[in-house]
């Protein structure tokens, strides 16, 4: 569990925050997953949207509550918890029911949602490269600074490498974009990822087994994101797209996936940047 101590928190403020407070923003995918678990659990939040396309996850408040700069971060009655995963098998322990993790699976899903997690900078490439499309460097050179030189850059009192893996993911995408080669790097391990899961799928109705958990919320989040992105799921695996389409009909789940909307303009905009590539195109699917 990623809890942050005293010495990582500049935004002293935070520390006073009683009861269940989410800083998010509408249109991340695991403030997504975290929505949608709260949901399901209906556990009262109070909500603090960040963001995150005037980068408002870069500049000191942010830095001073989060210093790894992402959402979602969790603050329960004035501790701060950062990683989604993270943060939502904390909030199981604490408010158990309904259960999304079953009992005695706990590391196994830990393991799984690890597993999930590692796969984030490929969704982030995709998600550049295909839904965003922005038309300059995703991260303004001014931003990216105040990143660098601002938060404790500590987590657990150590300092965090994980800031040194994003600030050199934002530097890479300024030098290069997200080029083709890494588009189909990254979709392709979607593609053994999803590969399994429809195996799976075809004989059960959710992940793990007659009902629902985490696992599905996390995959559902990657299956939304990638579908947008032109990842042709009806085709390639089926079964995930019937589990993905009945979980998207839960009322749970469609209020947090339906908002990510592009207007006339803005898919005119990335189709002309793709010059007629797409996603299947470039994977080769
Ligand atoms: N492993 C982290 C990943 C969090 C993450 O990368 N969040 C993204 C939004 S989905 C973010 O904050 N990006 C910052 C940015 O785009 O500047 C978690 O699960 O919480």
């Amino acid at each position: 569990m990623v809890q942050l101590v005293d010495s990582d928190i500049r935004t002293r403020e935070v520390l006073g925050w009683q009861g269940v407070h989410v800083l998010h923003f509408v249109g991340s995918s695991c403030s997504q997953k975290l929505r949608i678990f709260l949901n399901l659990k209906k556990i009262p939040w109070q909500s603090h949207p960040i963001d995150l396309p005037s980068n408002e996850n870069m500049q000191p408040r942010f830095l001073g509550i989060n210093p790894r700069g992402l959402v979602p971060v969790l603050v329960h009655d004035g501790a701060v918890h950062i990683e989604s995963n993270d943060i939502i098998q904390y909030l199981e322990e604490r408010f158990p029911t309904p259960r999304l993790i079953p009992a005695g699976h706990e590391k196994v899903v830990a393991a799984l949602l690890k597993h999930e997690d590692d796969l984030h900078l490929d969704l982030r490439t995709l998600s550049f490269r295909f839904v965003f499309a922005p038309p300059g460097p995703p991260k303004p050179a001014a931003a990216l600074e105040s990143y660098i030189v601002n938060g404790s850059g500590t987590v657990q009192g150590a300092k965090d490498h994980e800031k040194q893996v994003q600030i050199e993911f934002w530097q890479r995408a300024a030098r290069e974009g997200f080029t083709d080669a890494q588009a189909r790097a990254s979709a392709l391990k979607f593609r053994v990822e999803f590969d399994g899961l429809d195996k799976t799928l075809a004989k059960q109705p959710y992940l793990m087994g007659g009902h629902l958990s985490v696992l599905d919320i996390a995959w559902l989040i990657y299956e939304h994101r990638l579908s947008l992105a032109g990842y042709p799921f009806e085709r390639l695996h089926p079964h995930v797209h019937a589990w993905a389409e009945r979980l998207r009909a839960m009322p749970e789940f469609a209020k947090e996936v339906t908002q990510l909307r592009h207007s006339a303009e803005q898919v005119d905009r990335i189709r002309r940047a793709q010059a007629g590539k797409t996603l299947a195109t470039i994977a080769g699917f």
